[in-house]
């Protein structure tokens, strides 16, 4: 319809957001507006917003998530970037098995709906993936290639098998990984059981020999720096000295017991020995008449958990085992003793005791009656009465430390280290907190570790042309404690590729944290099924250039991503160092009550619902206008509907006005001076672009959404200026449906469209914010008497109306027609005039 025919009030030019979002999904769908093109022009940009978990509906915090990176996304589009922004589907894992448990149907089925229903969700946000390169984690077609992974880090000896203490949840019957127990109370972080600690066969990803690379690549990251703190503290590198006591076993051989200490000055304090009751040489180095007594600490030590060995406040216990170590630096005989503080994970497992010098070890002295000797003291001071001496200043010096005396501690730390390492005996040594990754689970609903255990050659790798190794539908999934794999003769049975003799089949299954490591590598050539990735394309598309998700993955995922992409860059099948350049994290939506939404507490709101009522940009609007992005915030029921109106007041704008009752011809004349009042708004415009793509790409989403309003404000105001057929608000409202287009697509193109602009205003190019007009510091005013222009006023864009009209009364010219009367009426059009209209005679 063109707008002449236009009728005020018909169905067609009413606001009506259901009667085009669907039609404009559709066509984009149709015609692949969002498909990502390997070979197309423009600077790639890989924009990655985290995949979900197929948990079910979408809930607002969803479309919360995904709205703020395809504002980025269809703004670096129109900028001319080559973008790139998939989606995909974290498939695999607990929540899906779980799910499927309760619910008495099969995961995949449970999944695969899921999976369906989101995707149609997904849609209907109108948010601009390229679905081309949907992927999800359970299909065999990618963790075929998860397993290919494992295959290649079991080779290059970063995948290995070992038996561990692992946390076990026995409600969920699985083991955990160690992040994946929660708080002091160590629960499962799922289902929130107190977690038990098991000794099984383990597999773990080596992530520790790149603790260094992770921790200084952290520095160069364009990331929140309270997720770069969390990586650091988990990396956790300490640094100081290993130092070895040298030990006579029973048989009469020589062994050394290794400790790590960070503080190697204190080494002519070490009194006694302390090893974490698991450590290897406990039971070689037992006494005999000491092994009752030492066998009872060590099983009662292993059913406690690492946290409750360490608190700090708990009396510390242990037993000696009747041997005793050399001090290398005084040769002393000093006794050796276990006790539950020292952890065999940390470290070496085995500390020198300073008890002088370090709490623990005091506490630990005074109880069992142990020497307590100072050997690190202020300058000139003396020891202190009934406590250790911990403070580490500059100033403090070496007593009764042999040829060390007298030396500043600071300098004694790296002069003692070095002679241990003349004398073969230690020397300068970084330990960290950061530890292996344990990536088996005994579950079902993951990917099959890609290996074979044969009587004659052990545990053999799958063959890569065997993989993948196919997850059996037909399994009796109800937790058992054991993998239900265990209990399926088919898959168990397979054969050695190294002699063709039966062998048994690996039934422990991956973390769905290993499918997450990786899955940004795929979408850049999902479909191929030669390969995980094609080199070509991967090096065109990655690294991720903006990745977007939650906070919650500060540590685990992370740091994940960032180990297998420098494991592979060192395999030869990566050339970059970093998966993800710059990262984002959206905040929380809260209820209405401000507390998380849940479906206990009822303060769940349903996007659908609100989709329906508003249309998709109204939620979309709503939801970046709630406050800065990062921080989310509480939903306001009554928010929701002042964005309406706002995109109301848009479509009335942009579309051309029938109501006739301001822009009639008359009125240009009346007010004679057209160019002087469009200044002002191209003003606004271009003030609007600089400070919209500003704000986009800060990910401010909330303001620039105002300044929207602003440019929607100074538009509506033209046209009840009579201003709506100017050139000047033709490119006004022009400029606001592009810079609009990122945050609300639908009623973008439909007004687009409607005004008779090429389809789609999504290709248009995003527009240029002119300084110069942007800039302007003053403007000039006319001054009308009676409607004919008398003078100008030259004034700041912000000086106030008041002040405004006070000055236009004040020109001397005013007042030659007013003669000395007061005005009848003083119109002031804000930016762009004043008319001062005389009383009648
Ligand atoms: C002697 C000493 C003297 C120590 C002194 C401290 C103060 P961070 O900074 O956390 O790395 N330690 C080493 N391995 C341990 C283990 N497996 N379990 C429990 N404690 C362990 O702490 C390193 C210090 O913690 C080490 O330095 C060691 O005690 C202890 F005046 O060695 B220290």
């Amino acid at each position: 319809m063109t707008a002449g025919t236009a009728v005020r009030g018909s169905r067609a030019r009413r606001f009506e957001p259901a009667s085009y979002e669907r039609k404009w999904r559709d066509r984009w769908e149709r015609e692949g507006l969002y498909v990502a093109r390997d070979d197309a022009a423009g600077e790639k940009h890989y924009l990655l917003t985290m995949y979900p978990y197929t948990s079910g509906d979408l809930h607002v915090g969803h479309w919360y998530a995904v709205t703020g990176p395809d504002i980025v996304a269809r703004m670096r589009r129109m900028q001319g970037y080559n973008v790139m922004f998939p989606m995909g589907f974290d498939s695999f894992g607990l929540p899906a098995e779980n799910a499927a448990i309760d619910r008495g149907i099969h995961p995949a089925v449970w999944t695969s709906t899921n999976i369906d229903r989101m995707r149609a969700q997904f849609r209907t946000t109108g948010c601009s993936f390229d679905w081309s390169r949907e992927l999800a984690s359970s299909d065999p077609g990618y963790y075929r290639w998860t397993q290919w992974i494992f295959l290649q880090l079991y080779r290059a000896g970063l995948a290995y098998r070992a038996a561990a203490a692992v946390d076990w949840c026995p409600k969920d019957q699985v083991v955990l990984a160690r992040e994946q127990v929660l708080g002091t109370e160590r629960r499962c972080w799922r289902c929130g059981t107190p977690v038990d600690k098991r000794d099984l066969e383990q597999w773990f990803f080596r992530i520790t020999n790149y603790a260094d690379e992770l921790l200084s690549g952290v520095d160069g990251l364009d990331w929140p720096e309270p997720i770069k703190l969390m990586q650091r503290n988990w990396i956790g590198r300490s640094e100081g000295a290993e130092i070895d006591f040298p030990v006579t076993l029973p048989d009469g051989s020589n062994e050394r017991i290794r400790v790590f200490t960070t503080r190697p000055d204190t080494v002519y304090g070490a009194t006694f020995m302390v090893m974490a009751p698991e450590h290897p040489l406990v039971s070689v180095l037992t006494a005999p008449e000491r092994r009752t007594d030492v066998e009872a600490y060590v099983s009662a030590a292993r059913r406690q958990t690492e946290i409750e060995r360490l608190s700090a406040d708990r009396e510390k216990s242990g037993v000696s085992i009747g041997a005793y170590a050399t001090n290398p630096m005084t040769q002393e005989q000093i006794p050796i003793w276990i006790a539950d503080y020292v952890l065999m994970g940390y470290g070496t497992g085995a500390i020198m005791a300073v008890p002088a010098h370090d709490e623990r070890d005091y506490a630990f002295a005074r109880r069992y009656d142990l020497p307590i000797r100072y050997v690190v003291l202020p300058r000139g001071g003396s020891p202190p009465e009934g406590e250790p001496f911990v403070q580490h200043t500059a100033d403090e010096v070496l007593v009764e430390s042999g040829e060390f005396t007298g030396m500043p501690a600071s300098e004694a730390i790296g002069a003692i280290s070095r002679q241990l390492a003349d004398l073969g005996l230690g020397g300068p040594a970084v330990t960290y907190r950061l530890r292996d990754w344990l990536v088996s689970r005994q579950r079902y609903w993951g990917p099959p570790i890609p290996i074979v255990y044969c009587n004659e050659h052990g545990a053999q790798p799958v063959p890569e042309s065997e993989l993948p190794v196919q997850l059996p539908a037909d399994v009796n999934f109800a937790p058992t404690g054991v993998s239900p794999l265990q209990s399926h003769a088919g898959f168990l049975r397979a054969t050695c590729p190294v002699c063709g003799a039966s062998a048994r089949r690996e039934t422990d299954t991956m973390d769905t944290f290993v499918d997450s490591a990786w899955y940004y590598l795929r979408y850049a050539s999902p479909k191929n099924d030669t390969r995980a990735w094609e080199p070509e394309q991967v090096r065109e598309w990655l690294p991720v250039d903006l990745y977007t998700g939650g906070a919650e993955h500060a540590v685990l995922h992370l740091l994940y991503g960032r180990f297998l992409t420098k494991a592979l860059r060192d395999l030869g099948l990566l050339s970059f160092d970093e998966p993800w350049l710059r990262l984002r994290n959206q905040g929380q939506i809260l209820g209405a009550d401000h507390a998380r939404m849940s479906k206990s507490r009822g303060n769940v709101q349903n996007p659908d619902d609100l989709t329906a009522a508003y249309g998709a940009d109204t939620v979309r609007a709503f939801l970046m206008f709630i406050g800065p992005w990062d921080q989310g915030g509480p939903w306001s029921p009554t928010g929701i509907d002042g964005i309406h109106r706002w995109l109301g007041r848009v479509w009335d704008a942009a579309l051309p006005a029938t109501d006739g009752a301001r822009d009639t011809p008359g009125d240009e004349d009346l007010l004679g001076t057209g160019d002087e009042m469009t200044r002002a708004l191209r003003r606004a415009t271009h003030v609007a672009i600089a400070g919209v793509t500003d704000d986009y790409e800060g990910f401010r989403f909330n303001t620039a959404i105002a300044k929207l309003m602003e440019l929607t404000n100074a538009i509506v105001r033209e046209r009840e200026a009579g201003m709506a057929g100017s050139r000047g608000y033709a490119q006004a409202v022009d400029a606001l449906l592009l810079l609009l287009a990122p945050v609300a697509p639908h009623i973008a193109e439909e007004l687009w469209s409607r005004r008779g602009r090429p389809y789609s205003i999504h290709r248009q190019s995003w527009p240029i914010h002119d300084p110069g007009l942007a800039a302007a510091t003053t403007i000039e005013l006319p001054v009308q008497v009676d409607g004919k222009l008398r003078d100008r006023l030259v004034v700041t864009p912000d000086t106030p109306a008041d002040e405004i009209e006070r000055l236009a009364l004040g020109s001397e010219r005013v007042q030659a027609y007013l003669g000395g009367r007061p005005p009848a009426r003083v119109i002031h059009v804000p930016g762009r005039l004043v008319n001062v209209v005389t009383p009648r005679h």
